[in-house]
């Protein structure tokens, strides 16, 4: 398989736009970051490749999901894996903090919800919540909430998981949000999806979560589809817990990875290329 490391985003940060917005912490350097990632995506997709991005912070998947857009001239179908719904805007979040309300940016539908965004020129909803689809939650404000039954937003909840098993419900997510098999299909992966005895470093860990197992198998699902266009593997944060909670969420990512882009537990048959 031929990787090719990008290596860091690099970006500027005009301080000026530091309160411009309220209730949106950290948006001077998130108004910087984002627009490069964007750019960065799109570029690196236009060359052949897929897009692997490694957060950080899940606000980057505005960012991400614009360039892998910009870069498959819209036939994009997104899967969010997450215990949240990421979908508060400035006026309904409870903490202020940006991870929580990438998906009240991406979709055409909630554009309304917003005031200006100084700096965000570059920055417009990008695809319709029709092609979104939520697996993993369990953790969503009543404002979300509202927003996902009002939209119908095709979400499966950690009880959806629990009573169809997680290989029906990936079945039926991609049935919804691309039911004629053709888009590009994008990813964005917080790790926080998994249960907090998988992945404890991460910032706003929620028990109750998916088994690393489970989370191996959607992304072997969507890695066989052979569709996968883009993926974001976020909120993996090694300042939180000990040593060894962060090794055991740095591997659980490197295995949900590794089955994205191609690593089969059946192992592989003699006359198979090894894809990695
Ligand atoms: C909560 C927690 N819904 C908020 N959200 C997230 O602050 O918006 N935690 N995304 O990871
Ligand atoms: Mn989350
Ligand atoms: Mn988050
Ligand atoms: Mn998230």
């Amino acid at each position: 398989m031929d990787i090719k490391d990008y290596g860091n985003i690099s970006y500027t940060v005009n301080r000026e736009l530091e309160a411009s917005v309220p209730n949106m912490k950290g948006y001077a350097e998130i108004v910087g970051c984002t627009h490069e990632v964007s750019k960065n995506v799109e570029k690196i997709m236009k060359e052949g490749r897929m897009c692997l991005t490694l957060g950080g912070d899940h606000s980057i998947a505005m960012a991400t999901v614009d360039g892998h857009i910009k870069a498959k001239d819209n036939e994009v179908c997104l899967l969010w894996i997450d215990a949240h719904a990421d979908c508060n805007t400035n006026k309904t979040t409870p903490s202020g903090n940006v991870h929580g309300m990438p998906m009240a940016l991406i979709p055409y539908e909630l554009s309304d919800y917003w005031p200006h965004l100084p700096g965000m020129d570059w920055h417009k909803p990008v695809m319709s919540i029709r092609n979104v689809a939520y697996i993993g939650l369990r953790s969503v404000d009543s404002y979300e909430r509202l927003i996902i039954e009002k939209l119908g937003i095709t979400a499966f909840f950690m009880a959806d998981v629990e009573s169809y098993g997680i290989n029906t419900v990936v079945n039926m997510a991609l049935d919804r949000i691309d039911p004629e098999r053709t888009r590009s299909i994008h990813v964005s992966y917080d790790i926080d999806s998994l249960d907090t005895l998988e992945a404890p470093s991460t910032g706003t860990s929620v028990r109750g979560g998916l088994t690393l197992r489970e989370g191996i198998q959607i992304m072997e699902m969507v890695h066989s589809t052979g569709r996968l266009g883009a993926m974001d593997l976020v909120e993996v944060n090694p300042h939180i817990g000990s040593e060894g909670d962060v090794k055991k969420t740095v591997e659980a990512a490197i295995h949900v990875i590794l089955a994205a882009f191609g690593y089969n537990r059946r192992g592989y048959r003699t006359q198979d290329t090894l894809p990695l």
